[in-house]
Protein backbone atom coordinates (compact mmCIF):
# COMPACT_ATOMS: atom_id res chain seq x y z
CA UNK A 1 0.00 0.00 0.00
CA UNK A 2 1.58 3.16 -0.92
CA UNK A 3 -0.05 5.85 1.41
CA UNK A 4 1.36 3.54 3.92
CA UNK A 5 4.64 3.50 2.91
CA UNK A 6 4.16 7.03 2.69
CA UNK A 7 3.30 7.36 5.99
CA UNK A 8 5.78 4.94 7.36
CA UNK A 9 8.89 7.71 5.56
CA UNK A 10 7.09 10.69 6.69
CA UNK A 11 7.38 9.41 10.68
CA UNK A 12 11.00 8.35 9.77
CA UNK A 13 11.75 12.08 8.82
CA UNK A 14 9.79 13.31 11.49
CA UNK A 15 7.11 14.95 9.43
CA UNK A 16 4.51 15.39 11.57
CA UNK A 17 2.19 17.02 8.36
CA UNK A 18 2.89 14.28 6.32
CA UNK A 19 1.89 11.61 8.69
CA UNK A 20 -1.18 13.56 9.57
CA UNK A 21 -1.93 13.93 6.10
CA UNK A 22 -0.73 10.00 5.27
CA UNK A 23 -3.55 9.01 8.24
CA UNK A 24 -6.51 10.96 6.64
CA UNK A 25 -5.75 9.88 3.14
CA UNK A 26 -5.32 6.11 4.76
CA UNK A 27 -8.38 6.44 6.66
CA UNK A 28 -10.25 7.75 3.74
CA UNK A 29 -9.40 5.03 1.33
CA UNK A 30 -10.73 3.09 4.04
CA UNK A 31 -7.76 1.36 5.22
CA UNK A 32 -8.14 -0.25 8.63
CA UNK A 33 -6.67 1.82 11.86
CA UNK A 34 -5.03 -1.20 13.05
CA UNK A 35 -3.07 -1.96 9.99
CA UNK A 36 -2.15 2.53 9.04
CA UNK A 37 -1.01 2.07 13.35
CA UNK A 38 1.11 -1.54 12.50
CA UNK A 39 2.68 -1.03 9.25
CA UNK A 40 2.72 2.68 8.90
CA UNK A 41 4.03 3.87 12.09
CA UNK A 42 5.06 1.01 14.45
CA UNK A 43 7.35 -0.51 11.27
CA UNK A 44 8.59 2.76 11.00
CA UNK A 45 9.30 3.27 15.16
CA UNK A 46 11.00 -0.21 14.66
CA UNK A 47 13.17 0.89 11.94
CA UNK A 48 13.78 4.26 13.81
CA UNK A 49 14.99 1.75 16.85
CA UNK A 50 17.56 -0.28 14.94
CA UNK A 51 19.01 2.21 13.08
CA UNK A 52 19.92 4.36 16.48
CA UNK A 53 20.82 0.78 17.77
CA UNK A 54 23.73 0.48 14.88
CA UNK A 55 24.69 4.08 15.50
CA UNK A 56 23.19 5.32 11.84
CA UNK A 57 20.94 8.12 13.65
CA UNK A 58 21.26 9.89 17.17
CA UNK A 59 19.10 11.43 19.99
CA UNK A 60 17.86 14.27 17.89
CA UNK A 61 16.69 12.38 15.04
CA UNK A 62 15.14 9.74 17.56
CA UNK A 63 13.27 12.30 19.35
CA UNK A 64 12.06 14.02 16.30
CA UNK A 65 10.79 10.73 15.10
CA UNK A 66 9.03 10.06 18.36
CA UNK A 67 7.49 13.81 17.97
CA UNK A 68 5.72 12.53 14.69
CA UNK A 69 4.60 9.16 15.79
CA UNK A 70 2.91 10.96 18.92
CA UNK A 71 0.76 13.14 17.02
CA UNK A 72 0.15 10.36 14.39
CA UNK A 73 -1.14 8.37 17.74
CA UNK A 74 -3.17 11.53 18.73
CA UNK A 75 -4.78 11.80 15.05
CA UNK A 76 -5.63 7.83 15.47
CA UNK A 77 -6.41 7.76 18.44
CA UNK A 78 -10.19 7.75 18.36
CA UNK A 79 -10.18 5.67 15.06
CA UNK A 80 -8.50 2.65 17.58
CA UNK A 81 -10.51 3.00 20.65
CA UNK A 82 -13.64 2.95 17.74
CA UNK A 83 -11.95 0.01 16.85
CA UNK A 84 -11.68 -1.36 20.20
CA UNK A 85 -7.54 -1.81 19.53
CA UNK A 86 -5.76 -1.85 23.38
CA UNK A 87 -2.78 -0.87 24.11
CA UNK A 88 0.14 -3.99 23.98
CA UNK A 89 0.32 -3.03 27.97
CA UNK A 90 0.91 -0.58 30.50
CA UNK A 91 4.53 1.08 31.95
CA UNK A 92 4.71 3.43 34.52
CA UNK A 93 8.14 5.45 34.74
CA UNK A 94 9.68 7.67 36.02
CA UNK A 95 13.32 9.39 36.76
CA UNK A 96 14.53 8.50 40.24
CA UNK A 97 14.10 10.61 43.28
CA UNK A 98 17.00 13.57 43.64
CA UNK A 99 17.82 13.49 40.00
CA UNK A 100 16.42 15.62 37.46
CA UNK A 101 17.45 14.48 33.93
CA UNK A 102 14.25 13.33 32.16
CA UNK A 103 15.98 13.36 28.22
CA UNK A 104 16.81 10.08 28.12
CA UNK A 105 13.53 8.71 30.07
CA UNK A 106 11.49 10.82 27.56
CA UNK A 107 13.21 9.05 24.77
CA UNK A 108 12.35 5.66 26.30
CA UNK A 109 8.31 6.95 27.06
CA UNK A 110 8.26 7.61 23.27
CA UNK A 111 9.30 4.86 21.91
CA UNK A 112 7.59 2.99 24.33
CA UNK A 113 4.39 4.95 23.07
CA UNK A 114 5.57 4.16 19.70
CA UNK A 115 5.90 0.42 20.60
CA UNK A 116 2.30 0.34 21.32
CA UNK A 117 1.84 0.99 25.16
CA UNK A 118 0.05 2.77 27.35
CA UNK A 119 2.50 4.76 29.61
CA UNK A 120 2.25 6.54 32.59
CA UNK A 121 5.00 9.20 33.20
CA UNK A 122 5.34 9.86 37.03
CA UNK A 123 8.44 12.59 35.67
CA UNK A 124 11.36 13.41 37.27
CA UNK A 125 12.57 13.35 41.34
CA UNK A 126 10.24 10.76 41.86
CA UNK A 127 10.27 9.13 45.59
CA UNK A 128 9.88 5.66 46.45
CA UNK A 129 6.39 5.85 47.86
CA UNK A 130 5.39 7.49 44.49
CA UNK A 131 6.78 4.48 42.40
CA UNK A 132 4.49 1.94 44.92
CA UNK A 133 1.92 4.21 44.90
CA UNK A 134 1.72 4.26 40.89
CA UNK A 135 1.84 0.67 41.16
CA UNK A 136 -1.28 0.14 42.96
CA UNK A 137 -2.99 2.49 40.99
CA UNK A 138 -2.37 1.62 37.44
CA UNK A 139 -1.47 -1.65 38.21
CA UNK A 140 1.55 -1.76 35.26
CA UNK A 141 2.74 -4.45 33.21
CA UNK A 142 6.15 -2.98 34.17
CA UNK A 143 7.82 -0.58 36.31
CA UNK A 144 10.67 1.59 34.59
CA UNK A 145 13.18 3.56 36.33
CA UNK A 146 15.69 6.02 34.76
CA UNK A 147 18.87 7.88 36.73
CA UNK A 148 21.68 9.34 34.75
CA UNK A 149 24.20 10.17 38.23
CA UNK A 150 26.12 7.83 40.48
CA UNK A 151 24.33 9.76 43.42
CA UNK A 152 20.94 8.87 42.55
CA UNK A 153 21.16 5.46 41.14
CA UNK A 154 21.15 4.02 44.56
CA UNK A 155 17.87 5.36 44.86
CA UNK A 156 16.68 2.50 42.46
CA UNK A 157 17.44 -0.37 45.04
CA UNK A 158 15.39 1.51 47.58
CA UNK A 159 11.97 1.85 44.92
CA UNK A 160 12.25 -2.51 44.26
CA UNK A 161 12.47 -2.62 48.42
CA UNK A 162 9.38 -0.74 48.53
CA UNK A 163 7.98 -2.22 46.07
CA UNK A 164 8.52 -5.79 47.81
CA UNK A 165 7.82 -4.60 51.02
CA UNK A 166 4.31 -3.53 49.58
CA UNK A 167 3.92 -7.33 48.01
CA UNK A 168 3.71 -5.81 44.81
CA UNK A 169 6.79 -7.48 43.56
CA UNK A 170 5.90 -10.30 41.92
CA UNK A 171 3.04 -8.43 39.95
CA UNK A 172 5.37 -5.60 37.97
CA UNK A 173 8.70 -6.47 35.87
CA UNK A 174 11.00 -3.98 36.96
CA UNK A 175 12.89 -2.36 34.16
CA UNK A 176 16.14 0.26 34.67
CA UNK A 177 18.70 2.25 32.61
CA UNK A 178 20.89 5.47 32.67
CA UNK A 179 23.93 6.23 31.37
CA UNK A 180 25.97 5.04 34.55
CA UNK A 181 24.00 1.30 34.79
CA UNK A 182 25.69 -1.41 34.40
CA UNK A 183 23.89 -5.37 33.74
CA UNK A 184 26.20 -5.95 36.83
CA UNK A 185 24.31 -2.68 38.89
CA UNK A 186 21.10 -4.10 38.25
CA UNK A 187 21.75 -7.54 38.59
CA UNK A 188 22.94 -6.81 42.24
CA UNK A 189 19.88 -4.62 43.02
CA UNK A 190 17.12 -7.13 41.87
CA UNK A 191 15.89 -5.70 38.76
CA UNK A 192 14.45 -7.73 35.81
CA UNK A 193 15.51 -5.98 33.26
CA UNK A 194 18.44 -3.40 32.14
CA UNK A 195 18.29 -1.72 29.30
CA UNK A 196 21.26 0.53 27.28
CA UNK A 197 18.81 2.52 25.26
CA UNK A 198 15.22 3.47 24.69
CA UNK A 199 15.59 1.36 21.26
CA UNK A 200 16.34 -1.59 23.55
CA UNK A 201 14.07 -0.90 26.52
CA UNK A 202 11.12 -0.58 23.72
CA UNK A 203 11.77 -4.10 22.53
CA UNK A 204 12.46 -5.66 25.79
CA UNK A 205 9.32 -4.48 26.74
CA UNK A 206 7.73 -5.99 24.13
CA UNK A 207 9.08 -9.29 25.34
CA UNK A 208 7.96 -9.03 28.55
CA UNK A 209 4.39 -8.48 27.82
CA UNK A 210 3.91 -10.95 23.96
CO1 LIG B 1 23.64 16.63 34.18
N1 LIG B 1 25.08 15.35 34.53
N2 LIG B 1 23.80 17.29 36.00
N3 LIG B 1 22.33 17.91 33.63
N4 LIG B 1 23.93 16.04 32.41
C1 LIG B 1 25.40 14.41 33.48
C2 LIG B 1 24.57 13.14 33.62
C3 LIG B 1 26.95 14.17 33.73
C4 LIG B 1 27.46 12.82 33.21
C5 LIG B 1 27.74 15.37 33.12
C6 LIG B 1 29.23 15.25 33.38
O1 LIG B 1 29.70 15.58 34.43
N5 LIG B 1 29.99 14.78 32.42
C7 LIG B 1 27.04 14.33 35.28
C8 LIG B 1 26.86 13.05 36.10
C9 LIG B 1 28.13 12.54 36.70
C10 LIG B 1 27.88 11.30 37.47
O2 LIG B 1 27.04 11.22 38.32
N6 LIG B 1 28.65 10.30 37.15
C11 LIG B 1 25.97 15.36 35.53
C12 LIG B 1 25.89 16.18 36.67
C13 LIG B 1 27.05 16.07 37.65
C14 LIG B 1 24.84 17.08 36.91
C15 LIG B 1 24.64 18.02 38.09
C16 LIG B 1 25.01 17.44 39.48
C17 LIG B 1 25.46 19.28 37.78
C18 LIG B 1 25.49 20.31 38.87
O3 LIG B 1 24.51 20.90 39.17
N7 LIG B 1 26.66 20.43 39.46
C19 LIG B 1 23.15 18.38 38.01
C20 LIG B 1 22.29 17.39 38.80
C21 LIG B 1 20.86 17.82 38.84
C22 LIG B 1 20.03 16.68 39.39
O4 LIG B 1 19.65 15.82 38.67
N8 LIG B 1 19.78 16.72 40.71
C23 LIG B 1 22.91 18.21 36.55
C24 LIG B 1 21.95 18.92 35.84
C25 LIG B 1 21.71 18.81 34.50
C26 LIG B 1 20.74 19.70 33.73
C27 LIG B 1 19.47 20.03 34.52
C28 LIG B 1 21.46 20.98 33.39
C29 LIG B 1 20.53 18.87 32.39
C30 LIG B 1 19.29 17.93 32.46
C31 LIG B 1 18.14 18.47 31.64
C32 LIG B 1 17.08 17.42 31.49
O5 LIG B 1 17.28 16.23 31.51
N9 LIG B 1 15.88 17.92 31.31
C33 LIG B 1 21.78 17.99 32.40
C34 LIG B 1 22.24 17.31 31.25
C35 LIG B 1 21.52 17.61 29.93
C36 LIG B 1 23.31 16.40 31.29
C37 LIG B 1 24.03 15.70 30.12
C38 LIG B 1 24.85 16.77 29.43
C39 LIG B 1 23.15 15.03 29.10
C40 LIG B 1 22.19 13.98 29.65
C41 LIG B 1 21.26 13.55 28.53
O6 LIG B 1 20.16 14.05 28.43
N10 LIG B 1 21.76 12.69 27.65
C42 LIG B 1 24.91 14.61 30.87
C43 LIG B 1 26.26 14.39 30.22
C44 LIG B 1 26.16 13.41 29.09
O7 LIG B 1 25.46 12.42 29.15
N11 LIG B 1 26.90 13.69 28.07
C45 LIG B 1 24.85 15.07 32.28
C46 LIG B 1 21.01 12.26 26.44
C47 LIG B 1 20.05 11.13 26.82
C48 LIG B 1 19.26 10.70 25.58
O8 LIG B 1 20.82 10.03 27.25
O9 LIG B 1 19.87 10.16 29.57
O10 LIG B 1 21.76 8.54 29.01
P1 LIG B 1 20.53 9.26 28.62
O11 LIG B 1 19.42 8.19 28.21
C49 LIG B 1 19.69 7.09 27.35
C50 LIG B 1 20.14 5.82 28.08
O12 LIG B 1 20.83 6.08 29.27
C51 LIG B 1 18.89 5.03 28.25
O13 LIG B 1 18.12 5.36 27.10
C52 LIG B 1 18.33 6.74 26.78
C53 LIG B 1 18.21 6.92 25.29
O14 LIG B 1 18.92 5.99 24.57
N12 LIG B 1 18.02 5.19 29.39
C54 LIG B 1 17.17 4.19 29.76
C55 LIG B 1 17.80 6.24 30.21
N13 LIG B 1 16.86 5.95 31.08
C56 LIG B 1 16.43 4.70 30.83
C57 LIG B 1 15.43 3.92 31.44
C58 LIG B 1 15.21 2.63 30.93
C59 LIG B 1 15.96 2.13 29.88
C60 LIG B 1 16.94 2.89 29.26
O15 LIG B 1 14.27 1.80 31.43
C61 LIG B 1 13.26 2.31 32.25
Amino acid sequence: MQVLQAISQALQRGDVNGVRQGIATALGEGIEPKRILEEGMLSAMDIIGVKFKNNEIFVPEVLIAARAMNAGMEALKPKLVEAGIKPIGKVVIGTVKGDLHDIGKNMVRMMMEGAGFEVVDLGIDVAAERFVEAVQEHQPDILGMSALLTTTMGEMKAVIDAVADAGLRDQVKIMVGGAPLTQSFADQIGADVYCKNAAEAASAAKQLVL
